[in-house]
């Protein structure tokens, strides 16, 4: 791999390059992180302004179809889009890269866009520590808009929250069950709450809006908006879209934005070399013996591990 022809051909936009270069980050492979750390040190960065957006809800709410929607307002506009979709499915068989790809079919044939479903388990265990690095790639690229999809299980969404400027969460008409299941954490970080298939039941979920902006004042987010819209007939898209488009936003996630990166490869990178040097994994597997035997209890088998290693004082 030759990292300053790739360099150059991803700021050329040319997509088989970004592409690849995506899969360097995501692999479980050393020697390809080492290329993409490389790669990314390479790269231009701090120069395009994009959007970065991020997108989550309950499976089957309709957010690849709003994504795909969105981008294609994006695109009329004349500006190019980056589609990210965290697929926690992936690796098991049958996953739903296929559905999302077919989802966004229109959206994937476009010149202006980019779409690219992503493992949620990334080459150090987890998409926070990859993610990062595949949206600075997309804005090398020259994406002006980056939309990231997560499917609302466990913590890749909070750790979406992180990693963007603007979090929308997607509901459905008929929130009650919905709204018991979406963590209170999540609601605390959203920034919009878009109620889509309003084609289906636009009462319904008109109430729905309702009891989301109840659950978002007892919360202190009454500044929060929650809008309506159908990403089947296009119904509501075009006002969500200028939203975006004219909202300003913070700079000051940026700044989270690369503390969380930093922290989360601290903990990966020390997962990883705690797996692997020898001397630590000696001593965990002596360690865990000991655990087996009953001698010690796990946590003081922690404790010990530490001192062996020196790390008492820490
Ligand atoms: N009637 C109606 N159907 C919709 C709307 N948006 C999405 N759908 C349908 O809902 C189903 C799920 O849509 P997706 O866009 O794949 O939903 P998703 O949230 O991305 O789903 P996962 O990624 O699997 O969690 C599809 O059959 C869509 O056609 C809408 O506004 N109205
Ligand atoms: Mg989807």
């Amino acid at each position: 791999v030759n990292i300053p022809q790739l360099c150059e051909s991803i700021v050329k936009g040319d997509t088989t390059a970004l592409a690849k270069s995506i899969t360097l980050l995501e692999s479980q492979k050393e020697e390809d992180w080492a290329l993409g750390k490389e790669l990314l040190s390479q790269l231009p960065v701090g120069e395009n302004q994009s959007r970065r957006l991020g997108f989550s809800g309950p499976p089957g709410v309709g957010k690849s179809s709003f994504i795909e929607k969105l981008g294609g307002h994006i695109t009329a506009g004349a500006e190019k889009v980056a589609v990210l979709a965290i697929d926690p499915s992936s690796g098991r068989t049958g996953g739903s890269i296929l559905g999302d790809k077919t989802r966004m079919e229109a959206l994937s044939r476009h010149p202006l866009s980019f779409v690219r479903p992503s493992p949620s388990r990334g080459h150090l265990g987890g998409v926070t520590s990859s993610m990062p690095g595949v949206i600075l790639l997309c804005e090398a690229a020259g994406y002006d808009w980056i939309l990231v999809e997560s499917v609302g299980v466990g913590q890749s969404e909070v750790e979406l929250v992180q990693m963007v400027d603007f979090f929308t969460l997607i509901a459905q008409p008929g929130a009650g069950d919905e709204l018991q299941a979406i963590k209170k954490g999540i609601l605390e970080h959203v920034d919009m709450i878009v109620v889509n298939k309003i084609d289906q039941d636009n009462k319904l979920a008109t109430i729905t809006a309702q009891q989301y902006l109840s659950a978002l004042k007892v919360i202190g987010g009454a500044s929060v908006p929650v809008k309506k819209c159908s990403a089947l007939t296009g119904e509501g898209m075009d006002e969500i879209y200028q939203f975006y488009q004219s909202h300003s936003y913070d700079r000051g996630r940026r700044n989270e934005f690369l503390t969380h990166w930093f922290r989360s490869l601290i903990q990966s990178e020390f997962r990883k070399r705690l797996a692997s040097h020898p001397k630590w994994k000696k001593e965990i597997h002596q360690l865990e013996e000991t655990i087996l035997q009953q001698k010690l209890l796990p946590h003081q088998a922690v404790d010990e591990l530490f001192q062996r290693l020196g790390w008492t004082n820490l």
